[in-house]
């Protein structure tokens, strides 16, 4: 019999796919009705991405894997068997981070809480979960501040917000460096949702927060797809300048339609281009953390669906791969390229006093400048037909 052909677009755990407890666990509640799904145990979430097949790891929140009011012996029972589970599918876990957004506690955030005590209980909170984590070998612990905003800014003093969490994040370092864990922070970024407003509300605004820690070497950002999109922005240019930035630690992929709720979509299933060009960013500056799919099936779907969103989430990301290999490999594209991207010996490599008088000596033709030409349709037309897969 002929031996079946492979699908070039089958994950395998070396392409660093990963997925959330509370993504494939994800019941289906909305503010409008109640689960859809039954749901899994940590054990049996990861079962079921050991059937998706080709998953690399599972990360989670410390309440996805120990509930917040579980014993002693509860916690250890559950811990045993998600350790039994990621090892029979061979699952790793390389991420995890904090639940500072579900118990009513944290109804006015946590780090920038203005009860003080909040704050501090937010903080022992972080610091167990950091311990779970490392238990699991975790190295990246992602902060997501969904409750640090407000609805009226006559409750908090935005301030004083930044003010206290760069000393929850300056303390946080510290514990990092005593305990020896070994992780590295990832600050994501979001409008809105569950806050009217979230402070840092896009992922720059972290880049220019990072700065002013302790530890800066150490905290860099987890941008999330439908995040920026949400507010009708452009993810891809977040994304590069945290790339440039040496601050993509981690990176949450799902889709959004702009102006919409908070959708979390599979990877790829709404906005093909711009998720094109998010993994073209991402392939040819050489990404190589974790490639997370904070996002979860449609509130329609039953387990058996469920598996099949993991699928298409993690072949949605190898088509788009070969996608950018066959846009870097076109010859007409190529040659576009070359010709738009014009070198000159006037503009100066550096800054020296002889390269600013030459320059304010030089004379340029301002409008032979302009008449160059700039074939961007033919180029543009060109990537959609690679897209639409007519070329
Ligand atoms: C929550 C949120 C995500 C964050 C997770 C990490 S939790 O699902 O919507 O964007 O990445 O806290
Ligand atoms: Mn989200
Ligand atoms: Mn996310």
């Amino acid at each position: 019999m002929a031996k079946k052909k492979q699908d070039p677009y089958t994950p395998s755990p070396a392409d660093h796919f990963t997925f959330g407890l509370w993504t494939v666990g994800n019941v289906g509640r909305d503010p409008f009705g109640e689960p859809t799904r039954p749901a899994l145990s940590p054990a049996e979430t990861v079962d079921l991405l050991g059937k998706a097949g080709g998953v690399y790891g599972v990360n989670f929140h410390d309440n996805d894997l120990v509930p917040i009011d579980a014993t002693t012996a509860e916690s250890e029972r559950i811990k045993k068997d998600f350790r039994a589970a990621l090892r029979r599918n061979k699952i790793k876990v390389p991420m995890a981070t904090t639940n500072l957004f579900g118990d009513p506690v944290f109804k006015d955030g946590a780090f920038t809480s203005n009860d003080a005590d909040i704050r501090a209980y937010a903080l022992q909170k972080t610091m167990r979960a950091m311990e779970l984590g490392a238990e699991f070998g975790a190295k990246v612990y992602v902060m997501w501040g969904g409750r640090e905003g407000a609805e009226t800014d006559a409750a908090k003093d935005p301030v004083l917000a930044v003010k206290r969490s760069r000393d929850a994040l300056n303390f946080l370092c510290k514990f990092n460096i005593e305990r020896k864990f070994g992780y590295r922070f990832a600050l994501e970024a979001k409008p809105n949702e569950p806050r009217g407003h979230i402070y840092n509300a896009v992922t720059g605004s972290y880049l220019a927060f990072i700065a002013t820690l302790d530890h800066p070497e150490m905290v860099g950002v987890n941008p999330e797809f439908a995040h920026e999109q949400m507010a009708g922005l452009n993810f891809v240019h977040q994304v590069a300048a945290a790339l440039e930035a040496g601050k993509l630690f981690h990176i949450d992929l799902n889709d959004q339609e702009p102006g919409r709720y908070d959708q979390d979509f599979r990877f790829a299933s709404v906005n093909y281009k711009a998720a094109f060009f998010l993994v073209k960013l991402l392939v040819d500056y050489k990404y190589k953390g974790m490639k997370h799919f904070d996002s979860h099936a449609y509130r329609t779907s039953d387990h058996k669906d469920v598996i099949e969103f993991a699928r298409g989430s993690m072949r949605n990301y190898k088509i788009l791969e070969a996608k950018v290999r066959k846009f870097n490999n076109d010859r007409q594209i190529q040659s576009l390229l070359r010709t738009i991207d014009r070198q000159s010996s006037n503009l100066p490599g550096g800054y020296s006093s002889r390269a600013a008088k030459a320059l304010l000596a030089t004379e340029f033709d301002r409008r032979k400048l302009a008449a160059r030409p700039l074939p961007y349709e033919k180029l543009d037309q060109r990537v959609g037909e690679i897209l639409m897969g007519v070329v």
